[in-house]
């Protein structure tokens, strides 16, 4: 069917109209479409880039085509505008006037509509910019990107917006362009999962990786997983958009949409900013590099954490001059050790304690610290170490130091007449289990004010800035070149205090006279059956001292707690530890195995939808055991810690609204997200176990995660 000839105009290449102005518009080829070939098939509007000797001047169409055969016909319209750098650049008229300059894109209809609006916004500015850039520029955004694989981020956690164009312009351009280097994207339907993944990542390797997010509301849609980052000491760079803070097209980028006037808010950054270690703006491209790595060396300085960066449209549209930082300069703050005195004081102390004890919490993140406390261990006699964070391996539970894990409250802490405490949050809770009066106290962190906390304190007689690992190994040396004359009798009854707390673990870890099991016994077969160098995510809540001393972890790195009380890190935070162990190895499934133990009611908390989508998607695959208590035991604990006697303490777990009943399929949820790609199965009989155990395990080394929900006995 012949088409009707067009208006004149539309006859012209986009450069000839640019010379005879704006006299086409986007609305006529709408209404030539719509009174011509809109009911054609394969008639559309599209969005047309110049022709190649249209480049430099950034000019644009808008053609109206139909795929009939021998019907293509375009209008156009073109601006041209002074760029950012502020060389104005000139269209040339020498372009040929061929369809087949154009690349089109498709545009719908209705997407026309705001293109034409668009148009008509920068028509009336006096600083007008075309919205449709050289697709090879350099932007902030690009830049930023490039920040970024040069200071070593190889994965980005992207959740995509309305203020994130020039962001998606610069991913294809970089994955097109420098696939080698460029950060690999990982889409997260979720924003926690997203942010939970980069954490996992950072735990493991100490590397920071990328999360993008949205404005205003992708930021809050981080929630939790800021908090868990932040007391989690992982260092994570979050950045997000702002809405455009032009509205008449003044700028690229300018506002274009409705949402960006209703997510502007008064100070975006302030909604992360009391949990990052730096928060900041991007005001210009012009040191976009300069601002990544100033987040990146406060996130990767101790204590490690959180940083957010934010730009607005126009700003991350800038087109600036490519340029490069010296990398080698950007390194991280570093901590000294002990003052040498202070060493003398503490390794005095120590060799002339009867009940000496260390309390870590953290110490573990740096692998080096545990084979260091060990040392230490062998050459102060009677020395026990008790971890009351849980948040790493810190000291290996097959030495006869071991005390294991117990949050602030063990009787070691009572007794002890000298106690060190090494980066650790909460070495004890005072109205738990306080330690003697006069007990001799040194507290070494890498921040021992606890900045972030606005009430901390504990009774000290000396405090440290300092790195763990350093000052136990210069406590080390002094032990070398002052070895403690063999104590009498002391190690040989820790030794025999380490067997007698093994026997007692493996005592109640037995199956229950029903054939049911607990914790206990639910995560030493784990310990069994599980290859002997698996990672372990937790989050296991009530349950996390049973996991702890039954998988009885011994390998730095081997151990990982959910670093905050913001549940729901361990789904994002398991896909994140097997990504980097994959990634560490060379490729999928190289890495190392990874399971995760999680509560009934966390595993709700941690949007089981996006995580096991990811897993599949990307395929990364995690084992997850669900320990399925029947809902949230915890506040149950909580309430009865303050009204031991009170109403609640007789209450049904259903009248205090505590219980999953029914329980929900979880390892339903979870295939249903993957695509139907996963394995599941439910447990409740210990004769079972090892035979799910052994399939779910099998599964997830063939590449396909599993879900099993255990059922589990409560207190054991
Ligand atoms: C994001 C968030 N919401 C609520 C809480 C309060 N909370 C702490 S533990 C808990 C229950 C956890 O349930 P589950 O994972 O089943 O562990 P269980 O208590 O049964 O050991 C809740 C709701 C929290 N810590 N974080
Ligand atoms: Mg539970």
């Amino acid at each position: 069917m012949p088409l009707p000839a067009p208006p004149p105009l539309l006859s012209f290449p986009p450069c000839r109209a640019a010379r005879m102005g704006r006299a086409a518009s986007a609305t006529s080829a709408r209404r030539w479409l719509a009174t011509s070939g809109s009911t054609l098939p394969g008639a559309r509007l599209h969005r047309a880039r110049s022709s190649p000797s249209c480049r430099g001047g950034q000019s644009f169409a808008v053609a109206a085509t139909t795929t009939v055969p021998g019907a293509a016909r375009f209008i156009a319209y073109t601006s041209s505008n002074t760029n950012n750098l502020g060389t104005s650049k000139k269209i040339t008229s020498n372009a040929k006037s061929t369809s087949a300059n154009f690349a089109a894109k498709p545009i719908l209809p209705s997407q026309a509509f705001s293109t034409a609006n668009q148009t008509r916004a920068a028509s009336t500015s006096t600083n007008s910019s075309s919205n449709f850039p050289d697709p090879n520029m350099y932007t902030t955004s690009f830049a930023f990107f490039e920040a970024l694989w040069e200071a070593g981020v190889t994965h980005c956690f992207v959740n995509l917006g309305s203020d994130h164009p020039s962001i998606i312009e610069a991913m294809v351009q970089g994955q097109r362009e420098k696939k080698d280097k460029f950060p690999k994207m990982i889409t997260c339907p979720n924003e926690m999962v997203a942010m939970s993944m980069a954490d996992g990542y950072a735990r493991l390797t100490g590397k920071p990786q990328c999360v993008i997010v949205h404005v205003d509301v992708g930021t809050q849609g981080l929630g939790a997983a800021v908090h868990n980052s932040s007391t989690g000491r992982a260092p994570v760079l979050v950045f997000a958009g702002i809405s455009p803070f032009t509205i008449e097209g003044e700028m690229r980028g300018s506002r274009t949409e409705y949402i960006h006037w209703i997510q502007d808010v008064p100070d975006q950054k302030a909604i992360l900013a009391q949990y990052c270690r730096y928060s900041a703006e991007l005001k210009t491209g012009r040191n976009v590099k300069q601002m990544v790595n100033r987040a990146l060396t406060f996130a990767k300085s101790q204590p490690a954490g959180p940083v957010y960066l934010c730009g607005a449209r126009e700003v991350m549209e800038e087109e600036i001059k490519p340029y490069h930082l010296k990398q080698d300069e950007w390194k991280p703050v570093q901590l000294g050790g002990l003052p040498p005195d202070s060493v003398q004081d503490i390794a005095t102390a120590l060799a002339g304690a009867k009940e000496p004890l260390l309390i870590t919490g953290y110490g573990g993140r740096n692998h080096g610290f545990a084979p260091s406390v060990v040392e230490l261990a062998n050459a102060v006699p009677n020395l026990r170490v008790l971890d009351t964070g849980g948040s790493d391996m810190c000291f290996p539970a097959d030495h006869p130091a071991w005390l294991g894990l117990r949050f602030g409250s063990h009787d070691a802490i009572r007794t002890a007449d000298v106690i060190v405490v090494v980066d650790c949050d909460v070495p004890w809770i005072n109205t738990q289990c306080p330690p003697k009066e006069d007990a001799r106290v040194f507290h070494i962190d890498c921040d021992p004010l606890k900045k972030m906390m606005p009430v901390f304190y504990i009774a000290a007689e000396q405090r440290f800035q300092a790195d763990s690992l350093l000052s136990v190994q210069q406590l080390n040396e002094h032990f070398k070149a002052n070895p403690v004359p063999a104590a009498s009798g002391k190690d040989s009854a820790r030794v025999e205090a380490h067997k007698a707390l093994l026997a007692k673990i493996d005592k109640a870890a037995e199956p229950q006279a029903d054939g049911g099991f607990g914790v206990g016994h639910l995560t030493k077969k784990l310990r069994e059956t599980c290859p002997s160098d698996t990672i372990w995510a937790i989050e296991a809540v009530t349950s996390t001292g049973f996991v702890h001393e039954n998988l009885q972890p011994t390998q730095p790195g081997h151990w990982i707690n959910c670093g905050g009380g913001g549940l729901g890190w361990s789904g994002g935070g398991a896909l994140g530890i097997k990504l980097a162990t994959d990634y560490e190895a060379g490729g999928k499934n190289k890495g190392k195995f990874v399971c995760q133990i999680v509560g009934d009611g966390t595993f709700l908390f941690a949007v089981p939808g996006s995580v096991y989508w990811i897993s599949k998607r990307y395929n990364i695959p995690v084992l997850t055991i669900v320990l399925n208590n029947k809902g949230w035991n915890a506040p149950r604990r909580s309430l009865l810690l303050v009204h031991p006697d009170g109403l609640g303490s007789q209450a049904s777990n259903e009248e205090i609204n505590i219980e999953f009943s029914p329980s929900p399929d979880y390892g339903g949820i979870a295939k249903a997200a993957a695509a139907g790609d996963l394995f599941t199965a439910r447990v409740d009989q210990s004769a079972e176990l090892e035979e799910v155990l052994k399939k779910a395990i099998a599964s997830v080394q063939s590449g396909t995660s599993a879900v099993v929900d255990c059922k589990v006995a409560m207190g054991c």
